[in-house]
């Protein structure tokens, strides 16, 4: 009995910077619905889906930054999705900004939830590519503070199985570094979950601008096709209070297709039946770890180190 799951990927249009969280909930809400009469399994949500990008911002006050945090999830604002994602029996990925406190310490990270069709925590990824910079760059048309706003993320790559599958996440950047995919696929991941805010424009390398596009499939369809998986991304999408961001969120098989592709920059939901055990025949061939996968032999090098001097130096 093969596993197929019904996969949406609800890709969001922009979100406007005063736009209230129940706003926001009520479009994701009229895209579950919209999920359920495909009878999609499980949802995929954008990073940061509560809110406009705010990393596009510098700022200084610690409240004006916490505003665009939330302090637990679900919590009354995101507890009508996780209602109705119950009530329907849908699980669903969910990016949002989590400000958390352990041992009397703040923490704040770009992090992605699990839920499965139980409406149960499956599992929880905190962003550890985070891109951008730290610090107010002039030159910038709009900026990307990052590194600012968030901590590395501090819980890995895990793979959990869950709806039948074993499902794994990552956030944004993540998906353009085959580091994420590897830890990932090395722990037999069936499908990966990946929302993104992805600028059309690039301020330190506007010369790869025309690629955006090209980009983001080529990281997404690499990673699904090297290590066996479906991959799902999933945009943020359009002209957010004056800045362009990609869109074009798909459904890759393991065997690195694009199966489905969203059309517009808005809200738009794409539904895809993926067959979990089409993994199989790329995992037990091309990539049976185990059989051709030699790490012992590759001197492995894991920090970033230079070429081998020509002879005599
Ligand atoms: N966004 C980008 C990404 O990797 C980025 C990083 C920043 C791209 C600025 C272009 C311009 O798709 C996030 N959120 O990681």
């Amino acid at each position: 009995m093969s596993r197929k799951l019904i996969v949406g990927a609800a890709q969001l249009g922009p979100i406007a910077r005063e736009e209230s969280r129940q706003s926001v909930v009520a479009r994701l809400l009229e895209m579950l619905r919209e999920a359920h009469s495909h009878k999609c399994d499980v949802v995929v949500f954008p990073e940061l889906a509560l809110t406009s990008f705010f990393p596009r911002w510098f700022m200084e006050d610690q409240d004006e930054i916490d505003a665009y945090f939330e302090r637990e999830m679900p919590n009354p604002a995101t507890q009508p999705l996780f209602d109705e994602a119950k009530e329907k029996g849908i699980g669903f990925y969910l990016g949002y900004a989590e400000l958390s406190q352990s041992d009397g310490v703040t923490h704040r990270h770009n992090t992605s939830i699990l839920i499965d069709k139980s409406g149960k925590l499956a599992g929880k990824y905190r962003k550890i590519h985070l891109p951008g910079h730290a610090e107010y760059e002039s030159y910038r048309p709009f900026q990307h503070l990052e590194k600012r706003y968030f901590e590395v993320g501090d819980l890995g790559f895990p793979v959990w199985r869950t709806m039948d599958g074993n499902m794994g996440m990552c956030i944004c950047n993540d998906r353009r570094w085959p580091e994420t995919y590897r830890v990932m696929g090395l722990q037999d991941v069936e499908l990966v979950l990946c929302g993104y805010n992805s600028p059309t424009h690039n301020p330190p390398a506007p010369q790869h601008d025309h690629l955006t596009s090209f980009h983001n499939h080529l990281s997404m369809q690499a990673g699904a096709y090297q290590n066996a998986t479906w991959v799902v991304g999933v945009a943020k999408a359009g002209c957010e209070e004056g800045c362009d961001l990609l869109g074009q969120s798909s459904i890759i098989a393991p065997s690195g297709e694009i199966v489905a592709m969203t059309t517009t920059l808005e809200d738009e939901l794409i539904v895809a039946t993926c067959d979990l055990d089409l993994c199989k025949s790329y995992k037990d061939t091309w990539f049976a770890f185990e059989k051709h996968r030699r790490p012992e032999h590759y001197g492995l090098i894991v920090e970033r180190t230079g070429a081998i001097p020509p002879e005599g130096g």
